[in-house]
C-alpha cells in the first residue's frame, strides 16, 4: 500500500522535525513501526511528474512533459504500453487499485470529454480499479472519476476562491454535486472500503495506490480539526491527513492485513510554505531546507519516506540510503522475483535492501537526478549537488538567473557541511562540477539511470 500525501513537508511530521507545530500521532507511529528514509527525494518538484516517475521508474522528463504539471483536460501521459508498477504488479498475480488524485491525464484527445468514457484511463496502465479526482483539487474540472468515466459530468460552474491565503481553487467547470471539504474525507472511505474488499479474499495480494488530495490547496480542514496545530489552518489540514493515513491503518489491522502488508508513506513533493508563512507561523513545513515546493533546492524534492513491513523491517530503524520515488518499480519486482525487462524502469533502483537490512541483491541508487518545475536538472551524489543554472527553477524568487560576467553559471553545494546550500563552490570545485556535469549528462543521453 502506497500513500502519497499532496504537498506535504519533511517537516511536517513530527518524526521528521521535532519542532513541527502540527500533530501527527498516525505517521510517527508507522516511523516508529518501521524504517525512515532522511535522504529520499520526488523525481520531481512538483505533481504530474512525480507521480509519473513512481508509477514508470522513470524520470518525466523523458517523456513528452519537460517542464510543468498536466491540467485536467489534458490527454494520458503515460505512453500506451510502458510497464508501470500497477501493471507488474497485477502480472504477478495482484489485484490493483488507485484512489485519489491521478494528474496523469485521461483519453487520448484534448481536450478530455468528461460526458464520455476515456479511452485510457488507469485501467490502461494496469489498475484494476479507480477512483479518484483528475487532478489538483485547486484544477477544473471538479468531479469524481470512476474507472473510466465521470461519475457526474462537470456541467455547473465555479467562480474560484482565493481567500483567506490557501483557500484556493480555480474557476471552472464543476459537477452540481461536487463538494470541495468532502474530496479528502470520501478518498478516505474509498480506500477503506477497499481494504475491506480485498480482505474477503486474503489469498490473492494486493496493490493500493493512494494519493491523497492533501495538503495541496484548497486547505480545508474540517471543523474536528480547527485549531489542532499552531500553523493555522494549512496545519490543522494536515492533521486531517495524518488522521486520513490513521483511518487508512486502522482498518488494514482490522481487515486483518496488517501483519502482511508492506505500507509506504511519502508525499509527491515539498511543501508549499513560502517565505510569507515562514514570517506568519513558527512552523517550517521543510525543515531546514532551501526553498520549498518547485524548486530545486532541497525543500522542493526532498521528502519524507516512511515504510512499515512487520518481520522484514526492523522498528524504529532509520536509513540514509540516497533513494527516489521512481525506486517503487525495481523495489516491487525485487520482492516478487519478477525481473525487469529491458527498457522498463530505466530511473529505478530497489530500497529493499536498505529498508530490511537484508544483503543487497539488486546494486543500490548512488545517484538521482532532481527536475524542478520549470524544468531546472540538478543532480547529488553523495555529499555534492550540482545544480544546472542560477535562481530556484520553481516559485522561490529569482527563478532565473543570468550569470554575471567572471561569476558561476551553476550551483555546487556540499550538503555535509551545508545543508542549506548557501555556500556555492561551483567556481572553487571545478573537478566537481566536471565529474557530476558528465554523470549528469550521462543519465540524460543514455536513455537510463543504469549502466
Ligand atoms: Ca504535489
Amino acid at each position: 500500500m502506497y500513500v502519497l500525501a499532496d504537498d506535504l513537508g519533511w517537516g511536517d511530521l513530527h518524526c521528521y522535525n521535532e519542532a513541527s507545530a502540527v500533530p501527527t500521532p498516525n505517521y510517527d507511529r508507522v516511523a516508529r513501526e518501521g524504517v525512515r528514509f532522511t535522504d529520499c527525494h520526488s523525481p520531481s518538484s512538483v505533481c504530474t511528474p512525480t507521480r509519473y516517475g513512481i508509477l514508470t521508474g522513470r524520470y518525466c522528463w523523458r517523456s513528452r512533459l519537460k517542464s510543468g504539471v498536466l491540467q485536467g483536460y489534458d490527454r494520458a501521459l503515460i505512453e500506451p504500453g510502458r510497464a508501470t508498477a500497477a501493471s507488474l504488479l497485477k502480472s504477478a498475480g495482484y489485484s490493483t487499485a488507485a484512489v485519489g488524485k491521478w494528474h496523469l491525464g485521461f483519453g487520448s484527445t484534448e481536450p478530455v470529454d468528461y460526458s464520455r468514457p476515456f479511452d485510457i484511463s488507469p485501467e490502461s496502465h494496469g489498475f484494476d480499479y479507480y477512483f479518484g479526482i483528475p487532478a489538483s483539487l485547486d484544477f477544473e474540472p471538479y468531479v469524481y472519476v470512476e474507472n473510466n468515466r465521470a461519475v457526474e459530468p462537470p456541467t455547473a460552474f465555479t467562480p474560484g476562491l482565493n481567500v483567506p491565503r490557501g483557500v484556493f481553487w480555480r474557476q471552472g467547470k464543476v459537477a452540481p454535486s461536487f463538494v470541495f471539504e468532502d474530496v479528502l474525507p470520501v478518498v478516505t472511505k474509498k480506500a477503506v472500503s477497499y481494504l475491506g474488499e480485498r480482505a474477503r479474499q486474503p489469498e490473492k495480494p494486493f496493490f493500493l495506490y493512494l494519493p491523497l488530495t492533501g495538503p495541496h490547496t484548497p486547505w480545508l480542514p474540517a471543523r474536528a480539526f480547527e485549531g489542532k496545530s499552531r500553523a493555522g489552518i494549512y496545519g490543522d489540514f494536515v492533521a486531517m491527513v495524518d488522521d486520513a493515513v490513521g483511518q487508512v491503518m486502522t482498518a488494514l489491522r482490522e481487515q486483518g492485513l496488517e501483519q502482511n502488508t508492506l505500507v509506504v508513506l511519502t508525499s509527491d513533493n515539498g511543501a508549499h510554505w513560502t517565505p510569507e508563512d515562514r514570517e506568519r507561523f513558527a512552523h517550517r513545513s521543510n525543515a531546514y531546507w532551501r526553498g520549498q515546493k518547485a524548486d530545486i533546492h532541497d525543500a522542493g524534492h526532498r521528502v519524507p519516506f516512511i515504510a512499515r513491513w512487520p518481520g522484514k523491517i526492523a522498528p524504529g530503524t532509520v536509513s540514509g540510503q540516497l533513494t527516489c520515488l521512481t525506486d517503487l518499480m525495481a523495489t516491487a519486482a525485487e520482492i516478487n522475483g519478477v525481473p525487469l525487462k529491458q527498457g522498463e524502469a530505466e530511473d529505478s533502483f530497489s530500497f529493499l535492501a536498505a529498508a530490511t537490512g537484508q544483503a543487497a541483491k539488486a546494486p543500490a541508487r548512488t545517484s538521482v537526478v532532481h527536475h524542478s518545475a520549470q524544468g531546472m536538472f540538478a543532480i547529488r551524489r553523495g555529499e555534492w549537488k550540482l545544480i544546472e543554472g542560477l535562481g530556484s527553477g520553481g516559485f522561490t524568487e529569482p527563478r532565473k538567473a543570468t550569470p554575471v560576467p567572471g561569476g558561476p553559471s551553476g550551483q555546487l553545494y556540499n550538503l555535509s557541511a551545508d545543508a542549506g546550500e548557501s555556500d556555492n563552490l561551483y567556481q572553487r570545485r571545478p573537478d566537481m562540477v566536471r565529474e557530476l556535469g558528465a554523470e549528469l549528462n550521462g543519465i540524460r543521453t543514455r536513455g537510463r539511470s543504469r549502466n
